[in-house]
C-alpha cells in the first residue's frame, strides 16, 4: 500500500466523518472522532508514518494505550471538508511507551493538533479497552440539536433520560441495555470533563455533555455511529412529542423488560426504579 488513504478503515474513518455531518451534527468545527487502530492495520502503512516530529505531553496518563495508534480528527478542523481534504483534517497518531505523551506520524499536512478533547478521548478509551478486554475502538463526539435541547428540559440525571429515551422507541433499550449516562454543565476540554465522563463511562457506551451534545463509544464506526443516532432519532421523537402537548400513553417498565429475553440483552432493570 501506497497511500494512508487507501487503507480500509482510514476511508471508514472519513466516512463516518462525512456521515455525521450529513446528519446535522457537526455545525463549524463541532464535534471530534478518534480511533484506536489494529496492529495489522498499523502494519500495512507504518512505512508511510514520519516519525521525525516531537512529542507533547498528552495531559494525562494513559498507561494501557502505550505504544498504540490512534486516527483523530483535527482540533478546529470542520467535518465539513474532512472528505474533500481528508489529509488536512484528521490526522494519526502514535502513543509513547509511558502513554503520557503523544507524537503525529501522519496527516494534518497544513498544520495542527488532535481535538482539544483527545486527551478525554484518551481517558474513556483507556477504560473502555479495559473494560471490554480490547473490543471497543472507536469514540465519537458531536453536537445533535434535540440531545441537546432535551438537556434544557428534563433533569439532567441518568435514569431519567434513560427511561425518556428508551421509552421513545422500542428498540432503545436493545441497542443500549446499560442505559445512558448524563454529565452536568462543564468546560469543555478540561480534565474535569474527562474524568467526569471517564466515570460514567464504566458503566454507559453514551454520555450526555448537558448543553453541549454526545459522547459515546463502540466496538466499530457502525456501532457508534449508530448508538448516536438512535439516541438522538429518539431524543428527536420526544421533543415532538413535547411540542404536542406531551405523551397520552407510555411503553411500561414490564413492556421494556419484557424485550430482555427474546433479544437476550441485559437491559438494566435499576435504571426504571
Ligand atoms: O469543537 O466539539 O467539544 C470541538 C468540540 C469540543
Ligand atoms: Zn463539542
Amino acid at each position: 500500500m501506497d497511500n494512508v488513504l487507501d487503507l480500509k478503515v482510514v476511508k471508514l474513518f472519513v466516512d463516518t466523518c462525512h456521515q455525521s455531518w450529513l446528519k446535522g451534527w457537526n455545525e463549524r468545527n463541532g464535534g471530534n472522532m478518534s480511533y484506536r487502530m489494529k496492529e495489522e492495520e498499523v502494519a500495512q502503512i507504518r512505512h508511510l508514518f514520519d516519525f521525525s516530529g516531537e512529542w507533547r505531553p498528552i495531559g494525562l496518563t494513559v498507561e494501557n494505550l502505550a505504544g498504540e495508534f490512534f486516527t483523530v480528527t483535527g482540533s478546529g478542523k470542520y467535518y465539513k471538508n474532512v472528505l474533500r481534504e481528508p489529509e488536512n483534517n484528521i490526522c494519526i497518531v502514535q502513543i509513547d511507551e509511558k502513554g503520557e505523551n503523544y507524537k503525529i506520524v501522519w496527516g494534518l499536512c497544513e498544520g495542527g493538533v488532535p481535538t482539544s478533547e483527545f486527551p478525554t478521548h484518551l481517558l474513556n478509551h483507556s477504560i473502555k479497552k479495559e473494560k471490554t478486554n480490547g473490543a471497543y475502538r472507536v469514540i465519537m463526539h458531536a453536537h445533535p440539536a434535540n440531545t441537546i435541547a432535551l438537556t434544557f428540559l428534563l433533569p439532567l440525571e441518568d435514569k431519567v433520560f434513560t427511561r425518556e429515551i428508551w421509552e421513545m422507541i422500542t428498540e432503545c433499550p436493545i441497542v443500549f441495555p446499560a442505559g445512558i449516562g448524563v454529565v452536568p454543565w462543564m468546560v469543555c476540554g478540561s480534565s474535569d470533563i474527562a474524568y467526569a465522563t471517564g466515570e460514567k463511562i464504566k458503566q454507559f457506551d453514551a454520555v450526555i455533555w448537558s448543553h453541549h451534545g454526545i459522547f459515546c463509544c463502540g466496538q466499530d464506526f457502525d456501532v457508534a455511529f449508530g448508538l448516536m443516532d438512535t439516541i438522538e432519532k429518539s431524543a428527536e421523537i420526544l421533543i415532538k412529542v413535547m411540542s404536542c402537548g406531551g405523551k397520552k400513553q407510555f411503553i411500561t417498565r414490564e413492556q421494556i423488560l419484557a424485550l430482555a429475553e427474546p433479544y437476550n440483552v441485559p437491559i438494566d432493570p435499576g435504571m426504571l426504579d
